[in-house]
């Protein structure tokens, strides 16, 4: 059986938790209390060494450590259906904007929430290593994040699905992002009517709820 350690709270892991729906991969999950500091603790890091989640344990017991990994793991193996492309076109498409999503949208979150949170003092960077909060590094998140929101809504112009004209990975890691937003203040407002569209028809995704 396929394990996914997981936390409800976060949002990387919710990134495989939806990617696991979408594809109807069976599995157990097992809850890691980022809010106690379980993935610091010794036995976590028997686990993954790496202090976070998700990681996924596959039947042979190879632990798959990230998204990129989970991702292309679980597409290669679950091929339908197709989430990052079929074409050498659209799998670099899909490829851009799930990075641009990642490096944009979900990096903006964590450095406006890591560098201010007073819970995450000197956790200002996930893993076993402790680093300092940078508070300069709060405010240019979010105006990083805003900016975020500005390009996904004029992204969705006319479209139903951020990368190509169906739905792929690239859809999943914006409505984490976006989501995730919400914990910093920063939500789709009347400013972004392709991207309230674009969430409002996602959100009919049974694995959007999770
Ligand atoms: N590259 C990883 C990032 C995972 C990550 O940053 N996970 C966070 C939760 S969203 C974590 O484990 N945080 C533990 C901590 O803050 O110590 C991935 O996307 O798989």
């Amino acid at each position: 059986m396929i394990t996914l350690y997981d936390c409800t709270t976060a949002p990387s892991p919710r990134r495989a938790r939806i990617l696991l729906a979408e594809k109807c991969v069976a599995h157990e999950t097992v809850q890691v209390d980022l809010k106690s500091s379980e993935q610091l603790s010794d036995a976590y890091r028997k686990v993954n060494p790496q202090c976070t989640v998700p990681a996924l344990r596959i039947e042979d017991g190879t632990l798959l450590t990230d998204n990129a990994a989970i991702t292309a793991y679980l597409e290669a193996r679950y091929p339908e259906p197709r989430l990052l492309g079929s074409t050498p076109i659209e799998m670099a498409e899909i490829a851009s904007w799930n990075w641009r999503i990642e490096f944009e949208g979900l990096m903006a979150v964590a450095e406006a929430l890591r560098n201010s949170a007073p819970a995450m003092a000197n956790r200002a960077l996930p893993g076993p290593v402790d680093y300092q909060q940078i508070p300069e590094l709060a405010q240019r998140g979010v105006s990083r994040l805003q900016q975020f929101f500005a390009t996904l809504n004029e992204r969705l112009t006319g479209r139903d699905f951020i990368a190509t004209d169906r739905f792929s990975i690239a859809d999943i890691t914006a409505v984490v992002a976006v989501d995730f937003a919400r914990i910093v203040k920063v939500k789709p407002s009347e400013q972004h009517p392709n991207l309230q569209r674009w969430r409002e028809s996602m959100a009919r995704r049974p694995a959007m709820s999770l």
